[in-house]
């Protein structure tokens, strides 16, 4: 099988989390995407979505989904997205694609996370991806320093094919953290979500996935 029929696989096997009549928080990424399109199938069961992105947002528009703004739904049954690591407790480094604030923002408000993810996803210890850190623009320098205290190489990322900042949606930059290796999640996330400046870190561990489901060559696997 391919990444993509893994990640498909696994975008199949989340259907079964969606709620119907309920709000379905959506993802980002390829196999968010690959999810959407599965969604797309069954999209009258439900009432509509809040998306993580605007890209995720133009899709599921564009699949005639209905897409709600945050701030006018009261509750979220299930969020559902990929991850760039997870350990089999389900604690995750995201934000590969950029989307890491808004990604965690509606994974708050959702009653349960369902992490989609191939089976390459799954680690031991986070860390060999780089963590992504969305901030402020202003403080990017003094932030990178004290990041670098905690032991890692921040490295700003960049437009691609370019040397100017990457711009999120929310007009933040990110600083990518190289070399660490994450021994305890949560108490990192902690860490850096006190350094001023810092809009987000993609660490999701303090409020981790609930269930994983890990594309494998043998079969969806899940943990729980
Ligand atoms: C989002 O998409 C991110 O948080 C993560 O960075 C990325 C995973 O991308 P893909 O599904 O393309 O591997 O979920």
């Amino acid at each position: 099988m391919t990444q993509d029929e893994l990640k498909q696989a696994v975008a199949r096997a989340a259907i079964n989390y969606v709620v119907d009549g309920e709000i379905i928080g959506v993802g980002t990424g390829s196999t968010a995407n690959f999810f959407i399109d599965e969604l797309a199938k069954i999209k009258d069961r439900i009432k509509g979505t809040v998306a993580s992105s605007e890209a995720t947002a133009a899709r599921l528009a564009g699949h005639g989904i209905p897409v709600f703004d945050l701030n006018d739904v009261e509750s979220i049954a299930v969020y559902i997205d990929g991850a760039d690591e997870i350990t089999a407790s389900g604690a995750m480094i995201k934000g590969g694609g950029a989307a890491l604030t808004r990604e965690k923002i509606v994974a708050s408000v959702a009653k349960q996370f369902v992490c989609i993810a191939d089976g390459s996803k799954l680690v031991e210890t986070l860390g060999a991806f780089p963590l992504p850190v969305e901030v402020v623009p202003m403080a990017r320098a003094a932030v990178s320093r004290q990041l670098a205290a905690l032991g890692g190489t921040p490295r700003l990322r960049l437009k691609a094919g370019s040397d100017q900042a990457f711009i999120t949606d929310n007009g933040g930059e990110i600083i990518d953290v190289l070399g660490l290796k994450i021994a305890d999640p949560v108490a990192l996330e902690q860490q850096i979500n006190q350094i001023v400046g810092v809009i987000a870190v993609g660490l999701f561990a303090v409020r981790g996935a609930n269930v994983c489901l890990l594309g494998m060559p043998e079969g969806v696997r899940t943990l729980a």
